[in-house]
């Protein structure tokens, strides 16, 4: 029986799996293991052979069990460290490159121009895309019968029969937004007004809706120079160059008095353009000196209070800084076109960390 015992802790310990530990159970303790067959062979002893060998024989079985037991238990130990060493996850990596969603130029830009503004110390205002026509035209000095309505291509929202209130249009301009950020807010006051605008036109540079971003600075003694130098500071780091330089053509628009149309200084090589360097113009903006009128239609007294305002494109500015050929394509949704032109959607555009990295 010490012989027994012996070879089978031996066996035990030595086996590699459960499976052999296994064999080695039905071998040794199994219906028809050399323990279970040593058991029977009780009934042919002695009775006091059998009162000897019969507690030994069941030693001997308990023994063996515990001894399987305690090995199932360490092997299953061995394979769960084994397993604890070999499948790990390190949850501080970044995710795979998934195929994300990119920014569109429009929405990049906008957050380009809205960064320097803000360093300017403009605030952004929003307003509704549907307004009256006295918020998009008569407030801005454009009355009924001015050429200016019939020329903005105005869509009209049509009205419930019987209905004779002014009619509703797709404002043609952001312009609305400033009316009503003066007779809210009052002066002085600083806010550039971002956002979509409709124009019946569609032709190679015309689309029905574009963007617009329009400023507005309102206070006691604010003039052109003011103007000028906001907008260079702008141009300066929107092009992300050292400085550029800027031309005021004389213009005409109902808003303003006197106006401008400004242009920057630029040089084509090889088909790109480069803004702020070599002695070509570049037309981007219109600008001027608010015109009294408007200011009052805003609820502020033109003899305490003056300011200028500017409005340009957002889809151009966005199509010359990044050269966007074709602006139609702006509108199409074409998923190849924003992987190519669209911007990483976590990359927020700040002056000190970079517009457009
Ligand atoms: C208020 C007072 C004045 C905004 C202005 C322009 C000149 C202008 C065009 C540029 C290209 C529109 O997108 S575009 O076609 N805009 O030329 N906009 S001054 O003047 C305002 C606006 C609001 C209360």
């Amino acid at each position: 029986m010490d012989d027994l015992k012996s070879k089978y802790l031996a066996e035990i310990a030595g086996a590699a799996d459960e499976a052999a530990l296994e064999s080695i159970r039905l071998t040794a303790v199994g219906k028809k293991g050399e323990i279970s067959l040593k058991m029977r062979e009780l009934g042919k002893m002695s009775p006091e052979e059998r009162q000897v060998a019969g507690p030994r024989l069941n030693a001997l079985k308990d023994e063996i069990n515990s001894a399987l037991a305690a090995r199932k238990a360490s092997l299953a130990d061995a394979a769960l460290e084994e397993r604890l060493r070999t499948e790990w996850l390190d949850v501080s990596l970044p995710t795979r490159p998934v195929r994300q969603g990119t920014l569109h130029p429009v929405s990049q830009v906008t957050e380009e121009v809205t960064a320097i503004f803000a360093e300017m110390g403009f605030s952004v205002a929003e307003g509704p895309r549907i307004d009256t026509d006295w918020y998009n035209f008569d407030a801005l000095n454009i009355p009924g019968h001015h050429p200016a309505r019939a020329e903005m291509d105005t869509f009209y929202m049509r009205r419930a029969e019987g209905d004779n209130r002014p009619p509703h249009v797709l404002r043609t301009h952001t312009s609305p937004v400033q009316i009503r950020s003066m007779e809210k807010l009052g002066a002085p006051l600083r806010i550039i007004c971002p956002g979509g605008v409709y124009r019946a036109d569609y032709d190679q540079t015309h689309t029905p809706m574009f963007h617009q971003v329009e400023g507005l600075a309102v206070d006691r003694d604010i003039s052109m120079a003011n103007l000028k130098w906001v907008l260079e500071e702008f141009f300066a780091a929107f092009f992300e160059v050292e400085g550029v330089k800027t031309r005021f053509r004389a213009s005409h628009f109902p808003f303003t008095e006197p106006s401008a149309e400004v242009d920057i200084q630029c040089s084509w090589v090889d088909g790109q353009l480069k803004v702020g360097e070599g002695d070509g113009w570049l037309e981007v903006l219109g600008s001027g000196m608010v015109h009294p009128k408007v200011l009052q239609a805003g609820g502020i007294d033109p003899d305490q209070w003056q300011g200028f305002a500017f409005g340009m494109g957002i889809d151009r500015i966005a199509m010359l800084k990044y050269g966007i050929p074709d602006l139609r394509a702006f509108f199409d949704s074409d998923l190849r076109w924003l992987r190519h032109y669209g911007f990483a959607s976590l990359d927020v555009p700040t002056l000190r960390g970079g517009l457009s990295r």
